[in-house]
């Protein structure tokens, strides 16, 4: 099979260049020679011969940046979930061959050490995985950018599956340490909590000035990632800070033979960065995680102000040199802060300091869900950030000033816009905060955005009517077709050429193969080989033998229960009793994956793995449908399972509540590597149905407006159950114990849940939804038909290259040239 990504750039080494290059990094790196090195030696030594060959392009970039005084792109986020780096930056780099010769000839397999390499879990999710594509994609277009966030000693949890339960075990990534990073201790800001706050009056006509007196002190420490673009075009920074103790022990104390008191603060500090908040979606309200927003939030501002005045000495220019992006309201914060920073420290006034903070920052939603709008209690905003207190406070008085000065709003509009929250106890609401901090707002999907504009935001909307626009999600195809899929981009180069590796647009060439009969059976081949790859794995690691002549039917993704994995919990119950009542009938062999995290706190999310374990069980050891259906619940998802999973898949599950998944950009990875979509008109589903037309992709259920409109006129599931025998059955049989007769009543709230509320439609979709499983059933079995559309698919994914979606941030965002 022709070698996915076997490019090369002009100045690479020869194989046996890189071989001696191996041996020196073990020998002067490690201390080691090739007779006694373990695996996890060969990993790290390939990692420091690549790492040092992308620092003159770090370097060079750095400096024209510098020298052509180009403007900053700065991302700040709390989650960069950026799995695995080796592949990535081999392959980027055109040394991927080179380098997989080069082992060799040492005796070394690239794939195995490559799967030693941990995964950087630093993120929950679709956010954190966004942040990381955007990274990818600002260095492959060629923008000066840094990512800055967490260096996080534990990412995300890893997750064990024991007697069909999830449990949670801590990811120690760091336990061989990072070869890829470079630690700054020089590069080193202070970051304060507590304390109060000290009015000190100007000299005669001036303002008095404020001084914050901190009761708590942490040093935030960097360390820099280098991030590669597409043909090492370009590399740029991902800073992650790491918590410090300002005095490691507190010699007063250990004198006094205190010696735990000594080690307080060090403790403290190191605390802020140990471990990622694992809910998805969900704000999370413990104290610790409003400490870690401001800790990164604020040594990414000073790191940004120091290097911009000592290029340009004054801070009143920032906002046409630096554009600094909010991934979400996690650093919301830094919109007082860089306030605060502006004025008590650089001694600028307050209109000039708001003026140059909304020119910088622009602010990304991600979702609608109220359970996940952060807001903060104002005793514990004011306890830990007395003076951002005030000057939020004053923030908002010119705000609501401004608002009531329109004469267009009524008492209740004018509280919505405000960003403290007065019902119930007083909270600051973050969203707001960095809405009115930004001069930009984004959602995600076209569909979101306007949602955003109706509902969160509708009266900030109609305050600041320009703010608000949508940038649809992307993802990078350099992991998600040339690295992941080494089979389908060999056989794109094939049959269209070379040009789409750096022009994704070229990809729409292959829409034309879809009515060849051989090019059909050469993409059939390639999926049924990624397909036998997967079936090897879970035969491997689960004990379960799938066939890959099954459709592959994939729902990986947080679990959560607006994504629905119940509905498709449920379906696969009534298929099975399907099957069992007929077996005469000419059934699809189907195998049904499921993967994904739970929160560990999100109680029926877990119920939902369980039950996706149980109903496993069952349908797996039923003789009767055997070949038919099968159910596989692949533990601990992650970046490198996906990798895995997506070029697997002949069904792509995007089955959202419409109107509740933002954009979702599994979607558009599925449809890449030549999924169908099953899905509801929900976030990016929307517009990829719009590429790859209504024939490409099966659409079901309410739309969002509908959804909304069963709501506001008292939705009643308990009669719509009841009018679905298959549902009713699937229901009854869960709630009666069929798949957990050792425990009957386990899933008996769950399913009441159905009747009783159902907030997120399971039943109201449900039928729609089986019937359109019918007709994939339909469409499988017309193996030509289906193979033309999955290469439409393909075809028509390239608009959401990322690199598409960052081109349209740097243009109508950022002010930057692309
Ligand atoms: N998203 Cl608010 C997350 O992954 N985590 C979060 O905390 C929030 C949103 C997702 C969202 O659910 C998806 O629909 C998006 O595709 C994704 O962000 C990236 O925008």
């Amino acid at each position: 099979m022709a070698r996915a990504t076997n490019i090369s750039l002009p100045e690479n080494p020869a194989p046996s260049v890189l071989a001696a290059e191996v041996l020196q990094a073990l020998k002067y790196r490690i201390g080691k020679d090739a007779t006694v090195a373990t695996p996890y030696d060969w990993l790290t030594a390939s990692i420091k011969v690549v790492r040092d060959r992308v620092i003159d392009r770090w370097m060079k970039g750095t400096k024209e940046a510098y020298e052509r005084q180009e403007k900053r792109v700065y991302y700040l986020s709390l989650e960069f979930l950026i799995g695995r780096l080796m592949r990535d930056a081999f392959s980027n780099l055109g040394l991927m061959e080179a380098m997989r010769e080069a082992l060799s000839s040492l005796g070394v397999d690239l794939d195995r050490i490559a799967a030693l390499e941990p995964d950087a879990a630093l993120g929950n999710g679709g956010l954190g995985r966004l942040a990381a594509c955007f990274m990818e994609s600002m260095a492959t277009v060629d923008i000066p950018a840094h990512g800055y966030g967490i260096r996080y000693a534990n990412g995300m949890f890893r997750q064990e599956i024991q007697d069909g339960w999830q449990v949670e075990l801590p990811e120690t990534w760091l336990d061989h340490g990072n070869p890829w990073e470079f630690e700054r201790r020089e590069r080193a800001f202070e970051v304060g909590f507590g304390g109060a706050v000290e009015s000190v009056a100007g000299p005669e006509g001036a303002d008095e000035r404020h001084v914050w007196h901190p009761n708590e002190r942490v040093l935030a420490v960097a360390y820099d990632t280098p991030v590669v673009g597409w043909r090492a075009n370009r590399v740029n920074t991902l800073r992650l800070w790491s918590g410090m103790p300002v005095d490691p022990i507190l010699l007063d104390r250990f004198n006094a033979g205190d010696y735990v008191g000594a080690l307080a603060e060090s403790n403290k500090a190191d605390t802020l960065s140990r471990v990622l908040y694992p809910a998805d979606s969900h704000k999370e309200g413990q104290e610790l995680r409003f400490r870690q927003e401001y800790f990164f939030s604020s040594a990414s501002l000073q790191d940004i102000l120091q290097r911009h005045l000592s290029q340009y000495g004054g801070l009143s220019s920032l906002p046409d040199k630096a554009a600094i992006h909010l991934n979400d309201t996690h650093p919301a914060i830094a919109v007082p802060e860089l306030m605060r920073l502006l004025i008590d420290v650089h001694g600028m006034d307050f209109d000039q300091a708001w003026d140059v903070t909304r020119r910088t920052f622009a602010y990304t939603n991600h979702t609608l869900l109220p359970e996940a709008l952060e807001s903060w209690p104002v005793p514990l905003f004011e306890r830990l950030l007395p003076r951002h207190m005030q000057i939020v406070y004053a923030i908002n008085a010119a705000v609501l000033l401004e608002a009531r000065t329109t004469g267009r709003f009524d008492g209740g509009q004018i509280a919505s816009i405000s960003l403290i929250q007065e019902n119930g106890d007083r909270r600051v609401r973050m969203g707001n905060l960095a809405f009115i901090g930004s001069h930009s707002v984004n959602g995600v999907s076209a569909l979101h955005t306007e949602l955003m504009k109706e509902t969160v935001f509708a009266d900030l909307h109609r305050l600041y009517p320009e703010r608000i626009n949508n940038k649809t999600n992307g993802i990078t195809p350099r992991r998600w077709l040339f690295q992941c899929n080494s089979g389908l981009t060999g056989l794109a180069r094939e049959a269209i050429g070379d040009r789409f590796l750096d022009d994704i647009e070229a990809l729409g060439d292959l829409g034309k193969l879809a009515g060849d009969a051989a090019f059909r059976e050469k993409f059939a081949a390639v999926k049924r080989a990624n397909k036998a790859r997967l079936a090897n794995l879970v035969a491997e690691r689960l004990g379960i033998k799938v066939d890959p002549s099954a459709l592959f039917d994939i729902q990986i993704k947080r679990i959560h229960e607006y994504k629905r994995q119940l509905l498709n919990i449920l379906e696969a119950i009534s298929l099975y009793d399907q099957i069992r009542s007929h077996p005469e009938r000419d059934w699809t062999p189907r195998v049904k994956f499921f993967g994904g995290k739970a929160a560990p706190s999100y109680h029926n999310a877990k119920l939902i793995i369980k039950l996706a374990n149980d109903v496993a069980r069952v349908i797996n050891g039923d003789p009767s449908v055997r070949g038919l259906l099968k159910v596989v619940f692949v533990p601990n998802y992650n970046v490198s399972a996906a990798e895995v999973m997506m070029p697997a898949a002949d069904l792509s599950e995007q089955i959202s509540t419409a109107g509740m998944e933002a954009s979702g950009t599994g979607n558009m990875k599925f449809a890449l590597n030549g999924a169908l979509t099953i899905g509801t008109l929900d976030g990016a589903n929307v517009e990829i149905r719009e590429r790859v037309g209504d024939e490409n992709i099966f659409i079901f259920g309410l739309t969002a407006e509908e959804v909304a409109e069963r709501r506001a006129n008292g939705y009643e599931p308990r009669a719509v159950v009841e009018a679905s025998r298959e549902l009713s059955q699937a229901i009854a049989a869960v709630s009666s114990g069929v798949f957990s007769p050792g425990d009957p009543s386990r899933y008996r709230d769950l399913m009441d849940g159905l009747y009783q509320h159902d907030w997120f439609m399971v039943a109201a979709d449900f039928d729609a939804y089986a019937a359109t499983q019918r007709a994939v059933d339909d469409v499988w079995r017309d193996s030509p038909d289906w193979y033309a559309r999955a290469i439409r698919n393909v075809a028509h994914m390239s608009w959401f290259s990322s690199d598409r979606t960052i081109r349209e941030y740097a243009k109508e965002i950022w002010n930057v040239p692309v």
